[in-house]
């Protein structure tokens, strides 16, 4: 429909929505501009004629987050419409629905998830999902299955690889995740109390040797297609329903990324709550409320995926017995290991979660910030002794500070 990229305004998301004809030319509508992430403008349509509304997102062909000076690929607008247009085949019922999408606008018109919160905000308020857990395992089991190797002809992934290749949000993942945060880099940001043991993990060779070993796999290992993105700022949650949203960082790489991001980010709640809860009854409620959304969704992924296994599979290994069970143990470990780096990064990197900032109890915020880097520090090094659930889970409860 458009011929060259422009961003898009209050008024001409408007206009843009009447020509395509999902608003009448003589519909009356408000917008507002929401979008609070770091990468893209989100606007917000509401038709006051019929009541209908609509999600439009923009890509801006820099990351908002730093400004011009980081510019980005716009072709991320078309992967993240792709993934959630493939997500629908799988889970309908677990992403927005796509009405739209403008590829030289690089916009997508989306279902509007205003009944909806985000994750992590329901979380930091002490809201408890009871459905969230069983809904991300079934995710995560669907669509890391559905595209690897495992269900698809080896060509039919290839091709699929190449429809999602994604250097530039690569990029970003492997400098502010696997990179930036172990040396010392401009992007980095951590409260000064944060120094000397910032300084340690500087230094701390063998937790460095580890990383490189995760940062290869993310760099290497394509598996799957991942979400890339996955932490409780991409998920819209009701008490009954989850939207899984921005897949943008999406291609083809470690199944176990999606699953230790999700982890990292309840985990980094779990021990938020020491300054956010406003008792200890809530807090205690709030953080066996996590643990057990950690036990449901890993139960929930493996029972689906295994189901996935026995039905959809393609490949012949996959009748071999103890090859489902290696596969699995591999995803445990690894996600063990990504959901360290993802917690180190949050502390210390350029992208930080709100969970933890907004603490504002100095001590408390201090003594979080450290419990985090130092358990995120075991699950890198140790991960191959924390060989399940339980152990994963005696380790968030070891208090370091
Ligand atoms: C420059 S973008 C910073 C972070 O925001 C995104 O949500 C990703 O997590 C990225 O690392
Ligand atoms: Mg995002």
């Amino acid at each position: 429909m458009s011929i060259q990229y422009i961003a898009l305004t209050e008024a001409t998301a408007v206009n843009f929505l009447k020509e395509i004809g999902l608003l009448n030319e003589d519909e009356r509508a408000t917008v507002s501009e929401i979008g609070d992430g770091n990468l893209n403008y989100v606007f917000n349509i509401f038709s006051q004629t019929t009541g209908r509304s609509f999600i439009v997102k923009q890509a801006l062909p820099y990351a908002k987050v730093v400004g011009e000076s980081w510019p980005l690929t716009l072709d991320r607008a078309r992967i993240e419409a792709s993934v959630l247009q493939l997500a629908a085949k799988y889970v309908p019922n677990l992403v927005p629905k796509v009405f739209h999408h403008d590829q030289t606008l690089a916009l997508t018109v989306m279902e509007n998830l205003s009944d909806f919160t985000i994750l992590r905000e329901g979380l930091i308020t002490g809201n408890l999902y009871p459905q969230v857990a069983s809904h991300i395992g079934i995710y995560l089991a669907e669509i890391l299955f559905r595209t690897s190797t495992f269900h698809l002809h080896p060509k039919e992934a290839k091709e699929l690889a190449v429809d999602f290749i994604n250097p530039d949000l690569c990029d970003i993942t492997e400098r502010l995740v696997f990179t930036d945060p172990f040396f010392d880099s401009e992007t980095n940001s951590f409260d000064d109390h944060l120094k000397p043991l910032v300084h340690e993990l500087w230094s701390d060779n063998k937790l460095k040797r580890e990383v490189a070993k995760l940062k290869h796999l993310f760099l290497t290992k394509s598996e799957a297609l991942i979400h890339g993105d996955i932490h409780t700022g991409s998920i819209f949650v009701t008490k009954d329903e989850t939207k899984i949203i921005d897949p943008e960082f999406a291609f083809y790489g470690p199944k176990a990324f999606d699953i230790g991001t999700f982890f990292a980010n309840l985990i980094m709640n779990y021990y938020a709550q020491e300054g956010q809860a406003s008792n200890s009854i809530e807090k205690e409620q709030q953080q066996s409320y996590l643990i057990q959304t950690l036990i449901d969704t890993w139960k929930v992924f493996e029972t689906t995926y295994t189901e996935l296994w026995k039905n959809e599979s393609k490949e012949s290994f996959t009748k071999v017995d103890g090859h489902l069970e290696d596969v699995l143990a591999t995803i445990w470990t690894e996600s063990v290991g990504f959901a360290g780096a993802e917690m180190i990064r949050r502390m210390i990197g350029l992208a930080h979660v709100k969970d933890v900032d907004s603490i504002q109890e100095l001590a408390i915020r201090q003594s979080v910030q450290q419990t985090i880097i130092q358990v995120a520090r075991t699950f890198i090094t140790e991960r191959h002794s924390i060989k399940d659930m339980d152990s994963l889970i005696q380790q968030v409860k070891v208090v370091y500070v």
